[in-house]
């Protein structure tokens, strides 16, 4: 099977405040997309990271009466920590104030330079701190003798100060002509039109440094501007591969970058400037920027402001971390905004992983080991229902490698979960309870068709809820190496004869 590189991203954080919700989902989301393509025998580059610089931080760790950095060290140490509860599978976790990155960044702004791409003038114009963009005036409303961006809705301010330009300009045509050529570069496709419809609207010079605040990286040779914090922060995924080292394996394997996975609030940086530096520099740009929603609790994006919050930490403390990666990623519809609430994470534990995969695993598990000593033998004696069975799990199987390729999440996760319904119902239908009186070779054949689809749905869970899953193939004796989608071809995950181990507890049931 041809293997392939895929270098797939999260959006780097911003150690402006604690993890919430809407971190802990952007990231599971592209560790499920990193699993699942390494499952898939490919070789797998996944990066995540802390975004530090800007006068947010600056202003943040003011707050704190800290310096910057060691502000930054004390945040970027959370969200590390957040890495590891999530159980994200991440290569690398890079700093924007570390060494490669400052490096990467310098480099790309004299390739900037170079081109042509950048000039010295006056930016006089709306700003806001808390997206750190740029708005232009047709983009902000007044409200109660303040200015607001219609974009986000968050406060902007006045600037006017002496900065170097991009020519975004002169991209614009160019820009277009390439998402032309790359038809899923930006997914979903609402997000695809509404970046092509600005873009047709006008692309304005864009300001890429400031002279009014100092926590950032030095333009080259002058040191009276700090590069914008968005042409710094989006190159961490060029210095992460080692860039400006081209012949360094890591760039060599993973650029361009297969997949950025970001919110859609940070889309125009990702869509619009970030393939415009790239091209301007010489570099290829990334293969694709899917820009999922918002993580809405009732109808408003969740946000420590809005104090509408649902702690990540606490809910993994209290259900579990791989509830929590299923609940994000089978119930918020990934292209668009999604609601969450408390209740509708404990229906979903509940209903999928208690009562349907966790019971099937536990319910032939428990029966093997109480009737059977722990092994099931193969027999020839196939039925029509096993035989039915096998074609509705085909059915639902069939495409969800493409699914899972286009980000098509839900879909993937709702198939599956189908295929773990189907089984429970083939298990109450064959009754191996009753086999075991009259026709141990067909309860024999009922239990060995269990433990295969059970290794098939472990396996296809295994990215969304790697724990479990991976207790299950373990318990089941499966080999690492065949925790693969071979099987999706037709050929047989478990061996005639099974030996099964003592399987623990999944899921506890909500109350
Ligand atoms: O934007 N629902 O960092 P960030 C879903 N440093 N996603 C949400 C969300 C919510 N309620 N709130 C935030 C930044 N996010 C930059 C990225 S990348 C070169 C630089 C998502 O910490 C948001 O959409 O403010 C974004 O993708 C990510 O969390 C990081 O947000």
């Amino acid at each position: 099977m041809k293997k392939h590189n895929f270098y797939i991203t999260t959006p780097i954080y911003y150690p402006s405040g604690q993890p919430h919700m809407g971190h802990a989902y952007s990231s599971i989301l592209a560790d499920v997309f990193a699993r699942f393509s390494r499952n898939d025998n490919n070789k797998v580059y996944f990066l995540t990271g802390t975004d530090e610089h800007g006068l947010k931080i600056q202003k943040a760790a003011e707050k704190n009466g800290l310096d910057p950095l060691i502000y930054c060290d004390k945040i970027s140490a959370v969200f590390r920590d957040l890495t590891k509860k999530l159980n994200l599978s991440n290569d690398d976790f890079i700093r924007t104030t570390e060494k490669r990155h400052l490096k990467a960044v310098n480099d790309l702004w004299k390739k900037l330079v170079n081109s042509g791409d950048i000039y010295l003038s006056k930016y006089k114009g709306w700003y806001s701190v808390s997206d750190e963009a740029y708005y232009s005036s047709d983009e902000v409303i007044e409200k109660n003798g303040n200015k607001f961006s219609t974009y986000s809705g968050s406060p902007v301010e006045w600037v006017e100060e002496e900065s170097f330009f991009f020519k975004l300009s002169a991209w614009q045509n160019k820009l277009l002509d390439f998402y032309d050529k790359n038809e899923s570069f930006i997914l979903p496709i609402s997000r695809r039109n509404e970046v092509i419809n600005f873009v047709k609207s006008g692309l304005k010079d864009l300001s890429v440094s400031r002279t009014s605040f100092t926590w950032g990286i030095k333009v080259p040779n002058n040191d009276k501007h700090i590069i914008y914090v968005w042409l710094d922060a989006l190159t961490n995924y060029l210095s992460a591969l080692n860039f400006p080292n081209t012949d360094d394996e890591l760039y060599k394997n993973f650029w361009p970058a297969s997949l950025h996975v970001i919110g859609k609030d940070i889309l125009r940086f990702h869509a619009i400037y970030w393939p415009a530096f790239l091209l301007a520099a010489g570099l290829r740009p990334p293969s694709r920027v899917f820009g999922h929603g918002w993580i809405l609790s009732g109808d408003e994006k969740m946000s420590k402001s809005k104090g509408n919050i649902l702690n990540p930490l606490e809910i993994i403390d209290k259900y579990g971390i791989d509830e929590l990666r299923y609940y994000l990623m089978k119930e918020v519809s990934h292209g668009s905004d999604g609601s969450i609430s408390l209740s509708n994470l404990k229906r979903c534990i509940n209903s999928d992983l208690a009562n349907n995969y966790g019971n099937l695993c536990q319910r032939v598990f428990s029966f093997v080991k109480n009737n059977c000593d722990n092994k099931v033998v193969k027999t020839n004696k196939i039925s029509e229902s096993d035989k039915k069975l096998t074609e509705q799990t085909n059915v639902l199987t069939k495409d969800l490698k493409k699914e899972m390729n286009n980000q098509n999440l839900n879909n993937y996760i709702k198939s599956v979960i189908n295929v773990s319904f189907l089984t429970n119902k083939y298990i109450n239908d064959e009754e191996p309870w009753k086999l075991k009186k009259n026709n141990v070779e067909k309860m024999y054949n009922v239990l060995h068709m269990s433990l295969e689809q059970i290794a098939k749905i472990s396996i296809l869970l295994n990215p969304i809820i790697p724990n479990a899953s991976s207790k299950v193939l373990s318990a089941l004796n499966i080999d690492n190496k065949m925790r693969n989608y071979t099987f999706l071809d037709g050929s047989y995950l478990i061996a005639d004869t099974v030996q099964i181990s003592e399987l623990g507890i999944l899921f506890k049931k909500i109350i």
